[in-house]
């Protein structure tokens, strides 16, 4: 699917915060000679930021290698961070999978506040924008009030949605809008879920219910499960990551409130311990402020100010 195009001027403003955190230290090494002080303070900055431990050594080690060669002599510190920092990140698959035959199914997970309801709106939004016919399924029955917020977003979007009571199974839910999508022809079943923690096992148990129950009623479904992480939450999010995808089978990554922090390399960190690609990137809290992750625009929006 071919969900909807990267503006770079919205990444660039969504990743203010990483880049001037990255951006004064980065921006005192340009045009330095390459040598081993230079490599240790670049290794410093990194390891400082978000980015981790794999990405840092990974990066530092292959630089250390090349300047023993000699073959940095004449090179830009922050152009070769670059051009390594995206070479981590190009080669994945990052596109929203879609059914071959209506509907395709996204379920959205995560803990407790991170941002899933607003991502499903976004998603939902940017579907419709698209000419695609979607339908909500308010799965969230747990959570006083939150079937009314994604009622409140339905129908500011103008998206059908379908909903039980508060306190309800939320796989009776799931499974009324999988039917309700079948039977309406709807291109997109976005199926919003309660925030929990992994350490909530009965909580951990619906989830899979929920996912058992799409997979039973439409054919290769969820053909997307999309956990939402709080780029706010740093390094927690790979303990959430990691745990989540031990219940359900996470597809992608739906890495929310990248507006809100400095912590935006955290991506690479995501990457490199879970192996799960981040998909989509929301960058505040508007239903149009969501963005496909594109790696060649993310770099540049975290490097391109050093200059
Ligand atoms: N700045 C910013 N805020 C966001 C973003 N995404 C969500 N939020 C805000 O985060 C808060 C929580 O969002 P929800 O979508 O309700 O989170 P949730 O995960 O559904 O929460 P629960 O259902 O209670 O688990 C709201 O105030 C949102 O506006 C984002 O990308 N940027
Ligand atoms: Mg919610």
């Amino acid at each position: 699917m071919g969900l909807f195009r990267a503006t770079m001027s919205a990444i660039r403003g969504g990743l203010s915060k990483t880049r001037s955190a990255l951006a004064a230290p980065l921006a005192t090494m340009r045009g330095r000679t390459i040598d081993d002080k230079t490599i240790t303070e670049l290794e410093h900055i990194l390891l400082s930021s978000d980015v981790g431990v794999t990405t840092t050594d990974a990066i530092i080690s292959d630089l250390r290698t090349q300047a023993a060669a000699g073959a940095l002599q004449g090179k830009d510190i922050i152009d070769l961070l670059s051009q390594r920092l995206l070479a981590r990140l190009e080669g994945k698959n990052r596109e929203i999978a879609v059914a071959e035959t209506s509907p395709t199914a996204i379920l959205v997970a995560g803990v407790n506040g991170v941002g899933k309801t607003t991502s499903v709106a976004k998603i939902g939004c940017a579907l419709k924008g698209e000419g695609r016919t979607v339908l909500l399924a308010a799965a969230d029955t747990f959570r006083a009030g939150a079937v009314s917020q994604l009622t409140t977003w339905a129908e500011r979007l103008g998206i059908e949605i379908v909903k039980g009571e508060q306190g309800s199974d939320p796989a009776a839910v799931t499974f009324d809008a999988a039917c309700a999508a079948k039977a309406r022809g709807t291109d997109v079943l976005l199926i919003d879920t309660a925030g929990r923690l992994h350490t909530q096992e009965p909580l951990m148990r619906q989830l899979e219910k929920i996912q058992h129950v799409t997979t039973k009623q439409i054919d290769g479904a969820p053909h997307e499960v999309l956990l939402v992480l709080d780029a706010t939450q740093g390094q927690n999010t790979l303990s959430q990551a990691k745990k989540f995808s031990q219940s359900i089978d996470v597809t992608g990554i739906f890495l929310a409130k990248l507006d809100g922090t400095a912590r935006g390399g955290i991506v690479f960190a995501i990457e490199d311990e879970t192996g799960i690609p981040v998909k989509l990137i929301g960058i505040g809290e508007r239903p149009e402020d969501v963005e496909p992750f594109e790696p060649k625009s993310f770099v540049k929006a975290l490097i391109e100010v050093a200059r």
